[in-house]
């Protein structure tokens, strides 16, 4: 079982953030690893370019979805930011026809995946379940029930095993999730089938206001091996590592060889969503702690030190910044309100008894309102 990163238990378990594979420092100091150098001899200054480029827009595209909440446009963002090495460096490593299966934090992987303007908005603006086409971008409806996208990534890696191709599912998760039943069990059986799927643990180092230390009293990739899964620990912050541990991680399930985990260790800059408050449970000096290993600033430094950042390319990413940050604003500015019943058309695709009485209770409900306004305008009378 190569490349399981072999870990040095520290006082400071689930949380340090030392104990990981990197390839680049936070101060953008390109490091040699004996593991991950293999898997990015070809990546070349364009290529990294490209994953500065595509951080760039996710955290543009991020801005955009609090900012939008914030004016009413939304109901809801996840925002993602400090978590787009992560995101952009397990993505770019997958082919076009391999599936992924993100979370709702994965905005990064679902850019990355073709996802469209519109398609950052309509969602958490409450118009659509499922914006794209999860078949025209191989990635599924970004899931919001804990861990449960792991139990479709694996009954898709055991599709694939099943079709004989070689394809490879991913499923993302959070800290949080990684106790939840759905994830341990999808881990079961992909390993007893050796299926083909990637787990992709990000660990952001809170589950809302839970600290991870409180539910993993030890790495979280060193519970894989348990499973007879490899893993690796990478820092998420290095867009460079993370593209390598993935390619590792890929190869190995499109091999044949089952499996393979990866903990991604990273940080949850923002709040958990646009509805909660972090500064009500975290220190502002742990942030600002993070804030010094930011993902997009350390590849920077990398390629400023290569000679590769002038101002004609940081010029020519913020105008694609600003242009599909306008394309964002545009698609929730142009959306049209659905009649909310209509939320309730498309769950099952045959008649279904449960719905229909949501369908009735609901109804009801929104017909009070219309009474409760023909009663204020009686009294107005
Ligand atoms: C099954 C289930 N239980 C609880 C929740 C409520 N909930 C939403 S997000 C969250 C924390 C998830 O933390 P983590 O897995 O670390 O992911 P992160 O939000 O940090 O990306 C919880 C408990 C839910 N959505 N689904």
């Amino acid at each position: 079982m190569t490349m399981t990163h072999t870990l040095t238990p520290t006082a400071d378990l689930a949380s340090g953030i030392e104990d990981v594979a990197r390839l680049l420092t936070p101060d953008g100091e390109r490091i040699a690893d004996p593991d991950l150098d293999r898997w990015v001899e070809d990546v070349d200054a364009s290529v990294l370019r490209g994953l500065y480029r595509d951080m760039v827009l996710v955290r543009r595209i991020d801005t955009e979805g609090v900012a939008l909440q914030r004016q009413g446009q939304l109901a809801l963002w996840p925002p993602c930011q400090g978590q787009e090495a992560t995101q952009v460096g397990t993505a770019r490593a997958l082919r076009a026809d391999d599936f992924a299966f993100p979370s709702y934090r994965e905005t990064g992987v679902v850019h990355v995946r073709g996802a469209k303007p519109a398609d950052f908005v309509l969602a958490w603006r409450g118009e659509e379940h499922s914006t794209y086409n999860p078949y025209e971008i191989n990635t599924a409806t970004q899931q919001i029930i804990i861990g449960a996208q792991s139990l479709h990534a694996v009954g898709y890696a055991m599709g694939i095993q099943r079709d004989g191709t070689d394809q490879v599912s991913v499923a993302y998760f959070g800290d949080g999730a990684s106790s939840q039943g759905d994830v341990n069990e999808a881990m079961v059986f992909a390993s007893s089938y050796r299926s083909p799927v990637v787990f992709v643990c990000v660990n952001n180092h809170w589950a809302i206001s839970e600290p991870v230390t409180v539910q993993a009293k030890y790495p979280i990739a060193g519970r894989a091996p348990g499973f007879g899964i490899p893993s690796m620990r990478v820092d998420g912050n290095d867009v460079l590592a993370c593209l390598a541990a993935m390619r590792w991680a890929l190869d190995h399930a499109r091999r044949g060889n089952g499996p393979a985990f990866i903990e991604a260790v990273t940080y949850r800059m923002g709040p958990h969503t646009t509805s909660d408050d972090p500064t009500r449970y975290r220190d502002k000096e742990e942030v600002e702690t993070w804030r010094r290993r930011d993902p997009i600033s350390r590849l920077e430094a990398l390629l400023r030190a290569q000679g590769e950042f002038d101002d004609a390319f940081a010029a020519s990413v913020e105008a694609d910044a600003d242009a599909l940050a306008r394309e964002v604003r545009e698609a929730a500015m142009s959306a049209t309100t659905r009649e909310p019943l209509t939320m309730l058309d498309h769950v099952y695709a045959e008649p279904h008894s449960g719905i229909d009485e949501q369908r009735a209770w609901f109804g009801a409900y929104l017909d009070g309102f219309a009474s409760a306004q023909a009663g204020a305008e009686e009294v107005a009378r």
